[in-house]
Protein backbone atom coordinates (compact mmCIF):
# COMPACT_ATOMS: atom_id res chain seq x y z
CA UNK A 1 0.00 0.00 0.00
CA UNK A 2 1.58 3.57 -1.04
CA UNK A 3 1.11 6.17 1.85
CA UNK A 4 -0.51 9.86 1.12
CA UNK A 5 2.44 12.30 0.37
CA UNK A 6 2.56 14.83 3.50
CA UNK A 7 3.44 18.36 4.01
CA UNK A 8 6.90 17.37 5.15
CA UNK A 9 7.30 15.63 2.33
CA UNK A 10 9.84 17.94 -0.42
CA UNK A 11 8.83 19.57 -3.30
CA UNK A 12 10.36 17.38 -5.55
CA UNK A 13 8.54 14.04 -4.27
CA UNK A 14 6.69 12.39 -7.26
CA UNK A 15 3.17 11.64 -5.98
CA UNK A 16 2.22 8.02 -6.47
CA UNK A 17 0.88 6.22 -9.84
CA UNK A 18 -2.63 5.07 -9.42
CA UNK A 19 -3.13 1.42 -9.52
CA UNK A 20 -6.17 -1.16 -9.67
CA UNK A 21 -5.21 -4.78 -8.81
CA UNK A 22 -7.40 -7.79 -8.35
CA UNK A 23 -5.95 -10.61 -6.56
CA UNK A 24 -4.01 -12.68 -9.21
CA UNK A 25 -7.05 -15.52 -9.13
CA UNK A 26 -9.82 -13.24 -9.88
CA UNK A 27 -7.69 -11.79 -12.42
CA UNK A 28 -7.17 -15.17 -13.94
CA UNK A 29 -11.29 -15.84 -13.91
CA UNK A 30 -11.91 -12.54 -15.41
CA UNK A 31 -9.61 -13.22 -17.99
CA UNK A 32 -10.64 -16.59 -18.76
CA UNK A 33 -14.24 -15.78 -18.64
CA UNK A 34 -13.42 -13.35 -21.79
CA UNK A 35 -14.54 -10.20 -19.77
CA UNK A 36 -11.02 -8.56 -19.66
CA UNK A 37 -9.33 -9.25 -22.93
CA UNK A 38 -6.32 -6.76 -22.95
CA UNK A 39 -8.16 -4.01 -25.34
CA UNK A 40 -7.34 -0.39 -24.89
CA UNK A 41 -9.05 2.44 -25.86
CA UNK A 42 -6.24 3.72 -27.84
CA UNK A 43 -6.69 0.40 -30.05
CA UNK A 44 -10.36 0.55 -30.36
CA UNK A 45 -10.66 3.66 -31.46
CA UNK A 46 -7.73 2.98 -34.08
CA UNK A 47 -10.04 0.00 -35.40
CA UNK A 48 -13.51 1.56 -35.71
CA UNK A 49 -11.63 4.42 -37.36
CA UNK A 50 -9.76 1.44 -40.15
CA UNK A 51 -13.15 -0.41 -40.43
CA UNK A 52 -15.24 3.11 -41.15
CA UNK A 53 -13.50 5.81 -41.51
CA UNK A 54 -16.44 8.08 -42.85
CA UNK A 55 -19.13 7.38 -40.77
CA UNK A 56 -20.10 10.05 -38.06
CA UNK A 57 -18.82 9.60 -34.87
CA UNK A 58 -19.46 12.99 -33.02
CA UNK A 59 -21.92 15.53 -33.41
CA UNK A 60 -21.92 18.88 -31.50
CA UNK A 61 -22.19 23.03 -31.58
CA UNK A 62 -20.93 23.10 -35.67
CA UNK A 63 -18.79 19.97 -35.23
CA UNK A 64 -19.53 16.71 -37.15
CA UNK A 65 -16.65 14.44 -37.16
CA UNK A 66 -16.24 11.03 -38.44
CA UNK A 67 -14.48 8.43 -36.87
CA UNK A 68 -11.21 8.96 -39.00
CA UNK A 69 -10.96 12.87 -37.79
CA UNK A 70 -11.43 11.98 -34.08
CA UNK A 71 -9.07 9.14 -34.51
CA UNK A 72 -7.22 11.89 -36.12
CA UNK A 73 -7.86 14.42 -33.57
CA UNK A 74 -6.94 12.15 -30.89
CA UNK A 75 -3.09 11.15 -32.55
CA UNK A 76 -2.78 15.20 -32.52
CA UNK A 77 -3.60 15.85 -29.36
CA UNK A 78 -1.79 12.52 -27.80
CA UNK A 79 0.94 14.08 -29.87
CA UNK A 80 0.83 17.80 -28.72
CA UNK A 81 0.63 16.51 -24.91
CA UNK A 82 3.67 14.71 -25.00
CA UNK A 83 5.38 17.55 -27.30
CA UNK A 84 4.77 19.78 -24.56
CA UNK A 85 6.97 17.49 -21.86
CA UNK A 86 3.68 15.53 -20.21
CA UNK A 87 5.16 11.57 -19.59
CA UNK A 88 3.18 8.55 -19.75
CA UNK A 89 1.02 8.01 -16.90
CA UNK A 90 0.95 11.76 -16.28
CA UNK A 91 -2.69 12.87 -14.54
CA UNK A 92 -4.32 15.70 -16.62
CA UNK A 93 -7.78 17.57 -15.41
CA UNK A 94 -10.19 17.60 -17.78
CA UNK A 95 -13.00 19.85 -16.87
CA UNK A 96 -14.96 20.50 -20.02
CA UNK A 97 -18.66 20.54 -20.98
CA UNK A 98 -20.84 18.59 -23.45
CA UNK A 99 -18.69 19.87 -26.53
CA UNK A 100 -16.55 17.51 -29.10
CA UNK A 101 -13.70 18.31 -27.85
CA UNK A 102 -13.91 16.60 -24.55
CA UNK A 103 -14.24 13.40 -26.68
CA UNK A 104 -11.11 14.18 -28.79
CA UNK A 105 -9.36 15.03 -25.49
CA UNK A 106 -9.85 11.64 -23.23
CA UNK A 107 -9.30 9.68 -26.51
CA UNK A 108 -6.19 11.65 -27.17
CA UNK A 109 -4.78 11.12 -23.24
CA UNK A 110 -5.52 7.53 -23.50
CA UNK A 111 -4.02 6.84 -27.17
CA UNK A 112 -0.70 9.19 -25.10
CA UNK A 113 -1.20 6.87 -22.19
CA UNK A 114 -1.71 9.81 -19.87
CA UNK A 115 -4.40 9.52 -17.46
CA UNK A 116 -7.70 12.09 -17.07
CA UNK A 117 -9.20 12.90 -14.33
CA UNK A 118 -12.65 13.78 -14.86
CA UNK A 119 -14.19 16.87 -13.07
CA UNK A 120 -18.11 17.92 -13.52
CA UNK A 121 -18.40 21.88 -15.43
CA UNK A 122 -19.99 22.66 -12.13
CA UNK A 123 -16.65 22.41 -9.96
CA UNK A 124 -15.44 25.04 -8.68
CA UNK A 125 -11.32 26.04 -7.62
CA UNK A 126 -12.31 24.22 -4.22
CA UNK A 127 -12.81 20.71 -5.58
CA UNK A 128 -10.24 21.24 -8.29
CA UNK A 129 -7.58 22.23 -6.37
CA UNK A 130 -8.51 19.02 -4.29
CA UNK A 131 -8.40 16.80 -7.60
CA UNK A 132 -5.44 18.22 -8.74
CA UNK A 133 -3.64 17.30 -5.12
CA UNK A 134 -4.92 14.27 -4.63
CA UNK A 135 -4.14 12.70 -8.35
CA UNK A 136 -0.81 14.64 -8.74
CA UNK A 137 -2.20 15.53 -12.08
CA UNK A 138 0.73 17.99 -13.71
CA UNK A 139 -1.94 19.55 -16.20
CA UNK A 140 -5.52 21.20 -16.73
CA UNK A 141 -7.46 21.23 -19.88
CA UNK A 142 -10.69 23.80 -19.57
CA UNK A 143 -13.43 25.51 -21.61
CA UNK A 144 -12.65 29.31 -21.78
CA UNK A 145 -16.15 30.22 -20.58
CA UNK A 146 -18.97 27.95 -20.28
CA UNK A 147 -22.56 28.89 -18.64
CA UNK A 148 -21.11 32.22 -17.30
CA UNK A 149 -18.34 30.87 -15.82
CA UNK A 150 -14.84 31.97 -16.46
CA UNK A 151 -12.75 28.66 -16.92
CA UNK A 152 -9.76 30.20 -17.13
CA UNK A 153 -9.36 32.03 -14.57
CA UNK A 154 -9.95 29.26 -12.63
CA UNK A 155 -6.85 27.68 -14.34
CA UNK A 156 -4.73 30.70 -13.56
CA UNK A 157 -6.12 30.59 -9.66
CA UNK A 158 -5.21 26.92 -9.94
CA UNK A 159 -1.86 27.53 -11.38
CA UNK A 160 -0.85 30.13 -8.24
CA UNK A 161 -2.27 27.41 -5.66
CA UNK A 162 -0.48 24.40 -7.70
CA UNK A 163 2.60 25.42 -9.76
CA UNK A 164 2.85 21.71 -10.07
CA UNK A 165 -0.26 22.23 -12.72
CA UNK A 166 2.28 23.15 -14.93
CA UNK A 167 0.20 22.67 -18.47
CA UNK A 168 -3.42 24.44 -18.81
CA UNK A 169 -4.95 24.02 -22.51
CA UNK A 170 -8.14 25.85 -22.97
CA UNK A 171 -11.41 24.45 -25.72
CA UNK A 172 -12.20 28.23 -26.99
CA UNK A 173 -12.97 28.59 -31.08
CA UNK A 174 -16.19 26.82 -30.57
CA UNK A 175 -19.52 28.41 -31.04
CA UNK A 176 -20.46 26.89 -27.40
CA UNK A 177 -17.54 28.69 -25.79
CA UNK A 178 -16.46 32.70 -26.22
CA UNK A 179 -14.25 34.33 -24.46
CA UNK A 180 -10.56 35.15 -24.97
CA UNK A 181 -8.51 32.25 -23.57
CA UNK A 182 -6.33 34.25 -21.46
CA UNK A 183 -2.33 33.76 -21.48
CA UNK A 184 -3.24 29.67 -22.47
CA UNK A 185 -2.81 27.90 -25.36
CA UNK A 186 -5.50 26.53 -27.27
CA UNK A 187 -6.87 22.94 -28.11
CA UNK A 188 -7.13 24.31 -31.58
CA UNK A 189 -3.43 24.63 -31.54
CA UNK A 190 -2.46 21.42 -31.01
CA UNK A 191 -5.11 19.68 -33.24
CA UNK A 192 -2.41 20.65 -35.82
CA UNK A 193 0.36 19.27 -34.34
CA UNK A 194 1.84 16.22 -36.49
CA UNK A 195 0.99 12.90 -35.55
CA UNK A 196 1.79 10.35 -38.21
CA UNK A 197 4.29 8.29 -35.71
CA UNK A 198 1.90 8.45 -33.05
CA UNK A 199 0.77 4.87 -32.17
CA UNK A 200 -2.80 3.58 -31.34
CA UNK A 201 -1.95 2.43 -28.08
CA UNK A 202 1.08 2.20 -25.73
CA UNK A 203 -1.07 0.96 -22.61
CA UNK A 204 -1.68 -2.42 -21.30
CA UNK A 205 -5.60 -3.75 -20.43
CA UNK A 206 -4.54 -4.27 -16.67
CA UNK A 207 -3.16 0.05 -16.65
CA UNK A 208 -5.32 2.48 -15.10
CA UNK A 209 -7.05 4.57 -18.35
CA UNK A 210 -8.46 7.37 -15.86
CA UNK A 211 -9.69 8.32 -13.05
CA UNK A 212 -13.17 8.95 -11.79
CA UNK A 213 -14.39 10.65 -8.78
CA UNK A 214 -16.65 9.76 -5.90
CA UNK A 215 -19.95 11.00 -4.87
CA UNK A 216 -18.30 11.66 -1.69
CA UNK A 217 -20.66 10.30 0.62
CA UNK A 218 -18.39 10.88 3.81
CA UNK A 219 -15.98 14.00 3.59
CA UNK A 220 -14.39 14.78 0.27
CA UNK A 221 -14.30 13.24 -3.48
CA UNK A 222 -12.53 10.41 -3.62
CA UNK A 223 -10.00 9.46 -6.96
CA UNK A 224 -11.58 6.44 -8.77
CA UNK A 225 -9.17 4.42 -10.46
CA UNK A 226 -10.77 2.23 -13.36
CA UNK A 227 -8.61 0.20 -15.84
CA UNK A 228 -8.70 -0.46 -19.74
CA UNK A 229 -9.67 -4.21 -19.04
CA UNK A 230 -12.54 -2.87 -16.44
CA UNK A 231 -14.15 -0.45 -17.63
CA UNK A 232 -14.13 -1.65 -21.61
CA UNK A 233 -15.74 -4.91 -20.32
CA UNK A 234 -18.61 -2.33 -19.42
CA UNK A 235 -18.59 -0.75 -22.61
CA UNK A 236 -18.94 -3.89 -24.19
CA UNK A 237 -22.06 -5.58 -22.22
CA UNK A 238 -23.90 -2.36 -21.81
CA UNK A 239 -23.97 -1.66 -25.39
CA UNK A 240 -25.12 -4.86 -25.71
CA UNK A 241 -27.75 -4.97 -22.87
CA UNK A 242 -28.88 -1.48 -24.18
CA UNK A 243 -29.08 -2.91 -27.64
CA UNK A 244 -26.74 -0.40 -29.05
CA UNK A 245 -25.18 -1.07 -32.86
CA UNK A 246 -24.10 1.25 -35.58
CA UNK A 247 -27.22 2.55 -36.15
CA UNK A 248 -27.62 4.03 -32.11
CA UNK A 249 -27.85 7.75 -32.26
CA UNK A 250 -26.83 8.06 -28.54
CA UNK A 251 -27.94 12.07 -27.05
CA UNK A 252 -25.56 13.19 -24.29
CA UNK A 253 -27.79 15.37 -22.18
CA UNK A 254 -26.45 14.94 -18.70
CA UNK A 255 -22.63 16.24 -17.92
CA UNK A 256 -20.72 13.34 -20.23
CA UNK A 257 -18.23 13.70 -17.35
CA UNK A 258 -20.28 11.21 -15.07
CA UNK A 259 -20.23 7.81 -15.39
CA UNK A 260 -23.56 7.31 -16.39
CA UNK A 261 -23.69 9.05 -19.38
CA UNK A 262 -19.88 8.03 -19.84
CA UNK A 263 -19.97 4.50 -19.76
CA UNK A 264 -23.99 2.79 -19.25
CA UNK A 265 -23.19 2.89 -22.34
CA UNK A 266 -23.10 6.90 -22.47
CA UNK A 267 -20.73 8.22 -25.46
CA UNK A 268 -18.40 5.74 -24.68
CA UNK A 269 -20.46 2.94 -24.76
CA UNK A 270 -21.95 4.02 -28.43
CA UNK A 271 -18.60 4.81 -30.42
CA UNK A 272 -17.80 1.04 -29.03
CA UNK A 273 -20.26 0.48 -30.57
CA UNK A 274 -19.72 2.10 -33.82
CA UNK A 275 -22.79 4.44 -33.54
CA UNK A 276 -23.03 8.06 -33.38
CA UNK A 277 -22.81 10.31 -30.35
CA UNK A 278 -24.75 13.88 -30.17
CA UNK A 279 -24.02 16.27 -27.94
CA UNK A 280 -26.01 18.94 -26.39
CA UNK A 281 -24.64 21.82 -24.21
CA UNK A 282 -27.15 22.39 -21.50
CA UNK A 283 -29.64 19.89 -20.44
CA UNK A 284 -32.87 22.05 -21.02
CA UNK A 285 -35.23 19.69 -22.64
CA UNK A 286 -35.75 22.45 -25.48
CA UNK A 287 -32.34 21.97 -26.51
CA UNK A 288 -32.27 18.72 -26.55
CA UNK A 289 -35.56 18.02 -28.20
CA UNK A 290 -34.53 19.98 -31.59
CA UNK A 291 -31.43 17.51 -31.51
CA UNK A 292 -33.41 14.16 -31.00
CA UNK A 293 -35.11 15.54 -33.92
CA UNK A 294 -32.56 16.70 -36.33
CA UNK A 295 -30.52 13.94 -35.78
CA UNK A 296 -32.93 11.40 -35.07
CA UNK A 297 -31.75 10.26 -31.46
CA UNK A 298 -32.51 6.33 -30.46
CA UNK A 299 -31.01 6.47 -26.89
CA UNK A 300 -29.93 9.01 -23.94
CA UNK A 301 -29.33 9.00 -20.33
CA UNK A 302 -31.85 11.07 -18.14
CA UNK A 303 -31.78 11.63 -14.03
CA UNK A 304 -35.67 11.23 -12.63
CA UNK A 305 -36.06 15.13 -12.40
CA UNK A 306 -34.54 15.71 -16.42
CA UNK A 307 -37.13 13.02 -17.21
CA UNK A 308 -40.10 14.84 -15.09
CA UNK A 309 -38.87 18.02 -17.23
CA UNK A 310 -39.36 16.28 -20.66
CA UNK A 311 -42.77 14.21 -19.45
CA UNK A 312 -44.22 17.61 -19.08
CA UNK A 313 -42.23 19.87 -21.77
CA UNK A 314 -42.77 16.97 -25.05
CA UNK A 315 -46.17 16.68 -25.49
CA UNK A 316 -46.54 20.72 -26.25
CA UNK A 317 -42.91 21.11 -28.01
CA UNK A 318 -43.86 20.59 -31.42
CA UNK A 319 -40.66 18.07 -31.79
CA UNK A 320 -40.74 15.12 -33.94
CA UNK A 321 -39.45 12.91 -31.27
CA UNK A 322 -40.23 9.38 -32.88
CA UNK A 323 -36.86 8.43 -33.13
CA UNK A 324 -36.48 7.69 -29.61
CA UNK A 325 -36.32 4.04 -28.76
CA UNK A 326 -34.45 3.69 -25.32
CA UNK A 327 -34.76 6.25 -22.05
CA UNK A 328 -32.87 5.25 -19.70
CA UNK A 329 -33.07 6.85 -16.26
CA UNK A 330 -30.70 6.27 -13.00
CA UNK A 331 -28.72 8.22 -10.42
CA UNK A 332 -31.55 8.78 -8.05
CA UNK A 333 -34.32 6.78 -7.68
CA UNK A 334 -37.21 7.08 -10.08
CA UNK A 335 -40.59 6.58 -8.47
CA UNK A 336 -42.81 4.16 -10.09
CA UNK A 337 -45.59 6.64 -10.84
CA UNK A 338 -43.38 8.54 -13.55
CA UNK A 339 -41.51 5.60 -14.61
CA UNK A 340 -45.16 4.60 -15.96
CA UNK A 341 -45.92 7.10 -18.14
CA UNK A 342 -42.61 7.33 -20.05
CA UNK A 343 -44.13 4.53 -22.83
CA UNK A 344 -47.21 6.49 -23.56
CA UNK A 345 -45.77 10.28 -23.29
CA UNK A 346 -42.45 9.79 -25.29
CA UNK A 347 -43.12 6.34 -27.15
CA UNK A 348 -39.61 5.16 -26.02
CA UNK A 349 -38.99 1.88 -23.75
CA UNK A 350 -37.65 2.79 -20.32
CA UNK A 351 -34.51 1.27 -18.76
CA UNK A 352 -33.93 1.90 -15.23
CA UNK A 353 -30.12 1.98 -14.20
CA UNK A 354 -28.71 2.11 -10.85
CA UNK A 355 -25.03 2.17 -11.09
CA UNK A 356 -21.99 3.92 -9.59
CA UNK A 357 -18.49 5.62 -10.23
CA UNK A 358 -16.79 2.37 -8.39
CA UNK A 359 -18.15 -0.29 -10.19
CA UNK A 360 -21.47 -1.95 -10.43
CA UNK A 361 -23.88 -1.28 -12.73
CA UNK A 362 -27.38 -2.88 -12.83
CA UNK A 363 -29.65 -2.85 -15.92
CA UNK A 364 -34.04 -3.73 -16.43
CA UNK A 365 -33.27 -5.65 -19.57
CA UNK A 366 -35.22 -3.97 -22.80
CA UNK A 367 -37.31 -6.99 -22.78
CA UNK A 368 -38.43 -7.64 -19.36
CA UNK A 369 -42.17 -7.39 -18.30
CA UNK A 370 -43.61 -3.46 -17.36
CA UNK A 371 -43.46 -4.47 -13.60
CA UNK A 372 -40.12 -5.30 -13.48
CA UNK A 373 -39.06 -2.10 -15.95
CA UNK A 374 -41.28 0.11 -13.39
CA UNK A 375 -40.70 -1.10 -9.89
CA UNK A 376 -36.92 -2.05 -9.83
CA UNK A 377 -34.00 -0.99 -10.48
CA UNK A 378 -32.35 -3.71 -12.60
CA UNK A 379 -29.91 -5.95 -12.32
CA UNK A 380 -26.03 -6.84 -12.55
CA UNK A 381 -24.19 -6.72 -16.03
CA UNK A 382 -21.99 -9.33 -15.45
CA UNK A 383 -22.87 -13.01 -13.80
CA UNK A 384 -19.95 -12.45 -11.90
CA UNK A 385 -20.74 -9.61 -10.29
CA UNK A 386 -21.10 -10.94 -6.29
CA UNK A 387 -23.97 -9.46 -4.20
CA UNK A 388 -24.63 -9.28 -0.55
CA UNK A 389 -27.11 -7.88 0.93
CA UNK A 390 -26.57 -7.59 5.02
CA UNK A 391 -28.16 -6.54 7.96
CA UNK A 392 -26.56 -4.13 10.81
CA UNK A 393 -24.56 -7.05 11.93
CA UNK A 394 -23.37 -8.05 8.80
CA UNK A 395 -25.31 -11.15 8.50
CA UNK A 396 -26.85 -11.60 5.37
CA UNK A 397 -30.64 -11.18 5.75
CA UNK A 398 -33.51 -13.23 4.80
CA UNK A 399 -34.71 -13.29 0.40
CA UNK A 400 -36.69 -10.15 0.13
CA UNK A 401 -35.37 -8.14 2.76
CA UNK A 402 -34.03 -4.94 3.07
CA UNK A 403 -29.93 -4.49 3.89
CA UNK A 404 -27.13 -3.21 3.16
CA UNK A 405 -25.49 -3.59 -0.81
CA UNK A 406 -22.03 -5.14 -0.51
CA UNK A 407 -20.67 -5.97 -4.08
CA UNK A 408 -17.39 -7.24 -5.65
CA UNK A 409 -16.84 -8.24 -9.21
CA UNK A 410 -14.49 -7.86 -13.01
CA UNK A 411 -15.35 -3.89 -12.83
CA UNK A 412 -16.04 -2.85 -9.49
CA UNK A 413 -12.51 -1.03 -8.00
CA UNK A 414 -10.98 -2.79 -5.07
CA UNK A 415 -9.61 0.31 -3.67
CA UNK A 416 -9.12 4.47 -3.93
CA UNK A 417 -6.45 5.97 -5.19
CA UNK A 418 -3.92 7.07 -2.47
CA UNK A 419 -6.37 7.00 0.34
CA UNK A 420 -5.69 4.23 3.23
CA UNK A 421 -8.12 5.32 5.37
CA UNK A 422 -11.34 5.76 2.52
CA UNK A 423 -10.46 2.15 1.71
CA UNK A 424 -10.31 0.88 5.45
CA UNK A 425 -13.65 2.28 5.74
CA UNK A 426 -15.29 1.24 2.01
CA UNK A 427 -13.87 -2.01 1.32
CA UNK A 428 -14.04 -5.79 3.54
CA UNK A 429 -10.93 -7.44 3.97
CA UNK A 430 -11.99 -9.98 0.96
CA UNK A 431 -12.68 -7.06 -1.07
CA UNK A 432 -16.09 -6.69 -1.12
CA UNK A 433 -17.10 -2.97 -1.76
CA UNK A 434 -19.55 -1.12 1.09
CA UNK A 435 -21.73 1.15 -1.62
CA UNK A 436 -23.87 2.67 1.15
CA UNK A 437 -26.95 1.78 -0.60
CA UNK A 438 -29.83 -0.39 1.48
CA UNK A 439 -31.45 -2.71 -1.45
CA UNK A 440 -33.87 -5.60 -1.44
CA UNK A 441 -33.35 -8.00 -3.79
CA UNK A 442 -36.89 -9.59 -5.88
CA UNK A 443 -37.13 -12.72 -6.35
CA UNK A 444 -36.14 -12.44 -10.03
CA UNK A 445 -32.62 -11.38 -8.73
CA UNK A 446 -33.24 -7.82 -9.07
CA UNK A 447 -32.79 -5.41 -6.81
CA UNK A 448 -34.88 -2.01 -5.62
CA UNK A 449 -33.01 0.58 -3.87
CA UNK A 450 -34.59 1.34 -0.78
CA UNK A 451 -32.19 4.53 0.27
CA UNK A 452 -28.90 5.10 1.39
CA UNK A 453 -27.43 4.06 4.81
CA UNK A 454 -24.70 6.87 5.04
CA UNK A 455 -25.16 10.71 5.10
CA UNK A 456 -24.95 11.95 1.44
CA UNK A 457 -27.94 14.02 -0.39
CA UNK A 458 -28.37 12.65 -3.46
CA UNK A 459 -29.70 16.08 -5.20
CA UNK A 460 -31.31 15.09 -8.67
CA UNK A 461 -28.33 12.25 -9.05
CA UNK A 462 -26.01 15.08 -7.92
CA UNK A 463 -24.25 13.50 -4.69
CA UNK A 464 -23.45 16.08 -1.69
CA UNK A 465 -21.23 14.53 1.27
CA UNK A 466 -23.04 16.42 4.28
CA UNK A 467 -19.69 16.28 5.70
CA UNK A 468 -17.79 18.27 3.64
CA UNK A 469 -21.27 21.26 3.36
CA UNK A 470 -20.92 21.53 7.64
CA UNK A 471 -17.19 21.73 7.46
CA UNK A 472 -17.71 24.99 4.89
CA UNK A 473 -20.29 26.38 7.06
CA UNK A 474 -18.29 25.94 10.39
CA UNK A 475 -15.65 28.16 8.30
CA UNK A 476 -18.47 31.77 9.14
CA UNK A 477 -17.24 33.33 12.08
CA UNK A 478 -21.45 33.58 13.07
CA UNK A 479 -21.57 29.49 12.80
CA UNK A 480 -21.32 28.03 16.14
CA UNK A 481 -22.17 24.20 14.61
CA UNK A 482 -24.06 22.67 11.89
CA UNK A 483 -25.68 19.92 10.80
CA UNK A 484 -27.25 18.91 7.45
CA UNK A 485 -29.30 16.66 6.27
CA UNK A 486 -31.63 16.06 3.19
CA UNK A 487 -35.05 16.32 2.71
CA UNK A 488 -37.27 14.56 0.39
CA UNK A 489 -38.49 16.68 -2.36
CA UNK A 490 -40.92 16.09 -4.93
CA UNK A 491 -38.96 17.34 -8.07
CA UNK A 492 -35.54 16.95 -6.70
CA UNK A 493 -36.05 13.80 -4.72
CA UNK A 494 -34.19 15.14 -2.37
CA UNK A 495 -33.42 18.84 -1.52
CA UNK A 496 -30.37 19.64 1.38
CA UNK A 497 -31.28 21.04 4.59
CA UNK A 498 -28.64 22.89 7.18
CA UNK A 499 -29.58 23.32 11.03
CA UNK A 500 -26.99 25.98 12.24
CA UNK A 501 -26.96 27.47 15.60
CA UNK A 502 -25.65 30.95 15.26
CA UNK A 503 -22.44 31.82 17.38
CA UNK A 504 -23.56 36.20 18.69
CA UNK A 505 -25.99 37.63 15.99
CA UNK A 506 -27.83 35.37 13.44
CA UNK A 507 -26.51 36.22 9.93
CA UNK A 508 -29.03 35.89 6.85
CA UNK A 509 -29.62 32.65 5.45
CA UNK A 510 -29.24 34.70 1.84
CA UNK A 511 -25.44 35.98 3.58
CA UNK A 512 -24.52 31.82 4.68
CA UNK A 513 -25.58 30.54 1.08
CA UNK A 514 -23.09 33.17 -0.54
CA UNK A 515 -20.53 32.43 1.76
CA UNK A 516 -20.56 28.52 0.95
CA UNK A 517 -20.54 29.68 -2.93
CA UNK A 518 -17.31 32.34 -2.31
CA UNK A 519 -15.81 28.86 -0.66
CA UNK A 520 -15.21 27.96 -4.37
CA UNK A 521 -17.77 24.78 -4.77
CA UNK A 522 -20.30 23.22 -7.24
CA UNK A 523 -23.63 25.53 -7.12
CA UNK A 524 -25.53 21.93 -6.66
CA UNK A 525 -23.81 21.80 -2.97
CA UNK A 526 -24.69 25.27 -2.02
CA UNK A 527 -28.09 24.11 0.68
CA UNK A 528 -31.53 25.05 -0.46
CA UNK A 529 -33.00 25.65 3.03
CA UNK A 530 -31.12 26.55 6.09
CA UNK A 531 -33.14 26.79 9.38
CA UNK A 532 -32.06 28.51 13.03
CA UNK A 533 -31.70 26.29 16.08
CA UNK A 534 -30.72 27.24 18.97
CA UNK A 535 -28.83 23.95 19.92
CA UNK A 536 -29.14 20.48 19.10
CA UNK A 537 -31.51 18.06 21.31
CA UNK A 538 -29.17 15.93 22.55
CA UNK A 539 -30.30 12.13 23.95
CA UNK A 540 -29.76 10.26 26.68
CA UNK A 541 -26.31 10.01 25.52
CA UNK A 542 -23.95 12.79 26.28
CA UNK A 543 -22.26 12.79 23.19
CA UNK A 544 -24.87 11.94 19.88
CA UNK A 545 -23.35 10.98 17.14
CA UNK A 546 -23.19 13.01 13.99
CA UNK A 547 -25.11 10.06 11.93
CA UNK A 548 -27.96 10.08 14.98
CA UNK A 549 -28.18 13.76 14.96
CA UNK A 550 -28.93 14.40 11.66
CA UNK A 551 -31.33 11.43 11.37
CA UNK A 552 -33.38 13.09 14.49
CA UNK A 553 -33.49 16.71 12.35
CA UNK A 554 -34.41 15.51 9.27
CA UNK A 555 -36.89 13.51 11.06
CA UNK A 556 -37.98 16.98 12.91
CA UNK A 557 -38.20 18.82 10.16
CA UNK A 558 -40.09 16.01 8.18
CA UNK A 559 -42.98 16.18 11.43
CA UNK A 560 -42.91 20.20 10.74
CA UNK A 561 -43.96 19.72 7.54
CA UNK A 562 -46.23 17.54 8.15
CA UNK A 563 -48.11 19.66 10.63
CA UNK A 564 -47.98 23.13 8.25
CA UNK A 565 -49.52 21.16 5.65
C1 LIG B 1 -24.26 7.02 -10.59
O1 LIG B 1 -23.00 7.04 -10.04
P1 LIG B 1 -22.52 7.91 -8.78
O2 LIG B 1 -21.18 7.39 -8.45
O3 LIG B 1 -22.69 9.36 -9.07
O4 LIG B 1 -23.54 7.60 -7.60
C2 LIG B 1 -23.77 6.30 -7.14
C3 LIG B 1 -24.94 6.30 -6.18
C4 LIG B 1 -25.41 4.91 -5.82
O5 LIG B 1 -24.62 4.34 -4.81
C5 LIG B 1 -26.83 5.22 -5.38
O6 LIG B 1 -26.83 5.74 -4.08
C6 LIG B 1 -27.28 6.29 -6.32
O7 LIG B 1 -26.09 6.91 -6.76
N1 LIG B 1 -27.99 5.77 -7.49
C7 LIG B 1 -29.31 5.39 -7.49
C8 LIG B 1 -29.60 4.99 -8.82
N2 LIG B 1 -28.47 5.12 -9.56
C9 LIG B 1 -27.52 5.59 -8.73
N3 LIG B 1 -30.22 5.37 -6.51
C10 LIG B 1 -31.46 4.93 -6.85
N4 LIG B 1 -31.82 4.53 -8.08
C11 LIG B 1 -30.93 4.53 -9.10
N5 LIG B 1 -31.30 4.13 -10.34
O8 LIG B 1 -25.18 7.68 -10.15
C12 LIG B 1 -24.42 6.13 -11.77
C13 LIG B 1 -23.32 5.53 -12.34
C14 LIG B 1 -23.48 4.69 -13.45
C15 LIG B 1 -24.75 4.48 -13.96
C16 LIG B 1 -25.85 5.09 -13.38
C17 LIG B 1 -25.68 5.92 -12.28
Amino acid sequence: MTTAPTSTAPASAEPPRPVQVWPDAFAARYRAAGYWRNETFGAWLRERATAHPDRLAVVGGSQRWTYAELDRRASALAAGFLGAGLRQGDRVLVHLPNIPDFIAVVMGLFRAGLIPVYALPAHRITEIEHFARGSGARAYIAAATHAGFDYAALALELQGRLPRVAHVWIAARDATVQSPAGPFPCLDDLYATASADVPASVSQGRDVAFLQISGGSTGLSKLIPRTHDDYIYTLRESARICGLDEHAVFLGALPIAHNFPMSSPGFLGTLYAGGRVVLCPSPDPESAFELVERERVTVTSLVPPLLLQWLDRAPASGRDLGSLRVIQVGGAKLSAEIARRVRPVLGATLQQVFGMAEGLVNYTRLDDPDALIIHTQGRPISPDDEILILDDEGRPVEPGQAGHLLTRGPYTIRAYHDNPSANARSFTEDGYYRTGDVVRMTPEGYLEVQGRAGDHINRAGEKISAEEIEDHLLSHPQVFDAAVVSVPDEYLGERSCAFVIPKGERPRPADLKRWIRARGIADFKVPDQVVFVERFASTAALKISRKALRAQLRAQLLEQEQRDR
